[in-house]
């Protein structure tokens, strides 16, 4: 007779007990097919893997008692139940219930087509995958910090970032999440601003916050966190800084710097044209990408080239042509940056931009068109999505109000409800 297949789907990265019980449940049954989510699958769902899909599916099918590992493209199992017709599929009680309910759903109506079953086995209570996570990403060094970015774009294609200026904002972007249509929401990456890092020191953004003190900002944020930043690296300075700059933030573990292509006196892009800039020229602006790229010490780090044309009405043709200059020159990946409210100038320069035959990552910043989806722009092609300015504005404003509430009453009562419990601030941060 014909052994009974079992299937048993999982992402493998952090091995526990519960896992191990599972699979033994599994073999009692019939010889065990791991369904090992790809790393497409894991990153979707959680952070990215700490180990690729090659060196856990090693892991996996060395696990007494299991017969085949085959990978699990889609968080899903009804694609691969169709193809194996399983006898049995195996999975934790934690699915009978909460958000993953609708994926047994979708498994049980499967497999009742060959008469297959879903045999439930009780969830290891007292495992924290929440916890192990937490503490392996705490134990990442600066090499894996450095290096996510870049795994993160050739893996997810897609990513949000939002803007932190110091420790709390970092936790903020760190931890902030939702679960929505069954799926864990969160940021990708932390964007740290000149504008908000500036403005965050009651200082306009011009370039006077120099390099050292937007070190402290970033190793503030990088103490209590463990997401990959982008800094927001200005014009770079001069050419013998940047390479300075480069290896300083490279060193910290900093992932990647966007710089713009402008000389002289920096204002800010969304000044537009109020704000007299210059350009750099193209030739100035690859010596500078150069330099940069050279001055790496690693592989991961990525240099990503800011293009100011939209905003100084220079024309798209100066846009592209400028793109193709910094891809050649070595530029990780480009920023398009545009005030144009509608997104049309975007949208226009992004589908130019995917006939380029060695287009990079695309970098876009929807501050004045934020009307438009993040998936309308990665539809567009664009890959990473920066809210730049998000949380200084917010968080100025709620605490301008209260400011202006004290005075007006003559104490703080009335503001009671505008602010966080004192318990509540006490205990925000975990000790
Ligand atoms: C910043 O956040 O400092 C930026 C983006 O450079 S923008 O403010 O839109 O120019
Ligand atoms: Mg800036």
């Amino acid at each position: 007779m014909q052994e009974r297949k079992v299937y048993v789907a999982m992402c493998g990265d952090i091995i526990h007990y519960g896992h191990i019980n599972i699979i033994n449940e599994a073999a009692k049954l019939g010889k065990v097919i791991v369904g090992l989510h790809t790393d497409k699958v894991v990153a979707s769902l959680m952070r990215l893997p700490v180990l690729t899909y090659e060196e856990r599916k090693k892991v996996i099918e060395n696990i007494k008692g299991v017969s085949q590992v085959i990978p699990q493209d889609t968080y899903d199992q009804v694609p691969n139940l169709c193809k194996i017709k399983p006898d049995y599929v195996v999975h934790g009680t934690d699915w009978c219930h909460g958000p993953d309910k609708y994926l047994r759903d979708r498994a049980e109506e499967a497999v009742k087509e060959w008469g297959g079953k879903i045999v439930d086995i009780p969830y290891t209570e007292g495992v924290s995958l929440d916890k192990l996570n937490d503490l392996i990403l705490r134990m990442g060094t600066t090499d894996v910090r450095r290096a996510a970015l870049r795994r993160m774009i050739a893996i997810r294609k897609h990513l949000t970032v939002l803007e932190a200026h110091n420790g709390l904002t970092g936790l903020i972007v760190e931890k902030t999440a939702i679960q929505k249509e069954g799926r864990k929401r969160e940021f990708d990456a932390m964007w740290v601003s000149s504008l908000c890092d500036s403005t965050a020191k009651g200082k306009p953004d011009i370039e006077l916050v120099d390099v050292t003190s937007r070190l402290n900002t970033i190793n503030e944020i990088m103490e209590v966190t463990t997401k990959p930043i982008i800094v927001d690296g200005d014009t770079g300075g001069k050419i013998e800084h940047f390479t300075y700059t480069v290896k300083s933030l490279e060193r910290v573990g900093v992932s990647a710097i966007i710089i713009e292509d402008k000389i002289g006196l920096k204002k800010n892009s969304l000044f537009g044209t109020s704000a007299k800039q210059t350009q750099d020229t193209i030739e100035g602006f690859c010596d500078k990408i150069r330099a940069g790229k050279a001055a790496q010490m690693t592989e991961d780090f990525m240099i990503i080239a800011r293009i100011e044309s939209l905003i100084l009405k220079q024309g798209m043709e100066d846009a592209l042509t400028r793109a193709k200059a910094y891809i050649e020159a070595g530029a990780d990946g480009i920023m398009i940056h545009s005030i144009d409210k509608t997104g049309a100038e975007i949208f226009e320069f992004c589908e130019k931009f995917n006939q380029f035959p060695n287009r990079v990552p695309l970098v876009v910043v929807p501050t004045a068109y934020n009307q438009i989806y993040e998936q309308q722009l990665f539809d567009a092609g664009v890959n990473i999505v920066i809210h730049a300015n998000h949380l200084i504005r917010s968080g100025y404003k709620a605490m301008q109000a209260c400011a202006l509430n004290i005075l007006e009453h003559e104490r703080s009562y009335d503001c009671n409800d505008m602010c966080l419990s004192i318990k509540e601030i006490l205990t925000l941060i975990d000790e």
